[in-house]
């Protein structure tokens, strides 16, 4: 199989609700689309869904579309592969840029599972035909806003909720949710904004107490040490993202037991290829993942859908519904949730119809390699 010729979109919407975390804030995103043709004329398409700021990780959209126009693409376009992992070889010397090379790699195995009529799930080794969808719920301006939204997605039946937390912003919040919501399943995302002083360590190990499935990413992400220490103290499992852009960074994390659940961003890690490779990795040492997400457009959304069918991800994945983030998504149809589950696509590729026309009125700059 070989590309001939690569477009590449970068492309706005609007979400419905603003979403802050610790690290930033944002009521529209910008996300590059990647459209890869055959020479028999088979289409692929992926999403680079870096955010526009280097807050979450070192990249932002724009070093994205130069990273992908001037390296990524041109690495592949032209030349032979038989299978995703020999195309993905094509762009191995490529330091970092993980979330620039996962648009390509999922553009990548959607050409391919389209031109040999395999649902992306199934050629994956995906073996769930639902998968279980949990919300993430940003920072709010009081908690009684928080409250609202914790009551809006639960009423819509999400069974997980994850909460971003900040220094002053956590011990409070968590005790008013765990008031209404005695059982709900309930973890705590810091995205790397506590530190090892009194203060922090102190609402951390409070935390503790809260019956939460999972603390994510208190610590700077090259701080494992620090995620080492804090999981001998507390009972509540560390969950890894930022720590994790590699399946280098795994292998530290498993050997220092910096976590005891992983989040698999396939935006984070470069592509369906490495994120199926760290499920294996956390599937051999009993360390259960979910797949995460970046607010991905209907395309990166798929692609979470269909790594999410595979058996390591037990627990509920960053994938609802289209309409939680989006008025009307890219792709047709748009990704449901009944009750939190998602059906996982049989169709072949992403399993979706790219709605062209949509993108087209909302793409700001294309570029054609
Ligand atoms: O840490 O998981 C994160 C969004 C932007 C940056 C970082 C994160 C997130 C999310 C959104 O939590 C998850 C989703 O796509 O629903
Ligand atoms: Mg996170």
């Amino acid at each position: 199989m070989q590309v001939v010729r690569a477009r590449m979109h970068r492309v706005r919407q609007a979400l419905v609700h603003e979403f802050r975390t610790s690290s930033h804030q944002k009521s529209y995103l910008e996300h590059l689309l990647i459209e890869l043709h055959d020479a028999d004329g088979a289409v692929g398409w992926g999403e680079i869904a870096s955010p526009s700021g280097p807050f979450y990780c070192a990249e932002t959209t724009d070093s994205c579309w130069l990273v992908a126009k001037d390296f990524i693409l041109p690495s592949l376009i032209g030349k032979d592969w038989d299978h995703p992992v020999e195309a993905a070889a094509l762009w191995s010397k490529i330091r970092g840029n993980e979330f620039a090379k996962a648009g390509v790699d999922v553009a990548v195995w959607a050409l391919w599972t389209t031109a040999t009529g395999v649902p992306l799930a199934t050629a994956l080794g995906g073996t769930r035909t639902e998968v279980v969808a949990g919300v993430s719920l940003g920072i709010e301006p009081t908690i009684d806003d928080l409250l609202q939204q914790v009551r809006l997605q639960t009423a819509a039946g999400y069974p997980r909720v994850k909460l971003k937390i900040a220094p002053g912003w956590d011990v409070d919040l968590v005790k008013a949710v765990r008031a209404e919501f005695g059982d709900l399943d309930l973890h705590v995302d810091a995205n790397g904004s506590y530190t090892e002083s009194e203060n922090h360590l102190s609402a951390l190990t409070t935390l503790d107490d809260f019956g939460l499935t999972m603390i994510e990413q208190p610590f700077a992400p090259r701080n494992l040490m620090a995620h080492a220490r804090m999981q001998q103290r507390i009972g509540t499992p560390i969950c890894l993202d930022e720590s994790v852009e590699t399946l280098d960074d795994l292998h530290t994390a498993i050997e220092l037991s910096a976590c005891r659940i992983l989040n698999i961003k396939v935006s984070r890690m470069g592509g369906l290829t490495p994120a199926r490779a760290a499920h294996d990795l956390a599937r051999d040492h009993d360390i259960p993942v979910w797949c995460g997400g970046m607010h991905e457009f209907g395309i990166g959304r798929a692609a979470n859908v269909a790594i999410s069918a595979l058996p390591g991800f037990s627990l509920p994945s960053d994938v609802s519904a289209s309409a939680k983030y989006y008025q009307r998504d890219i792709i047709v149809p748009e990704v449901v949730a009944d009750r939190g589950v998602v059906t996982v696509p049989t169709g072949h590729g992403l399993g979706h119809r790219i709605d062209e026309e949509l993108i087209a009125e909302l793409t700001l700059d294309s570029v054609e390699l």
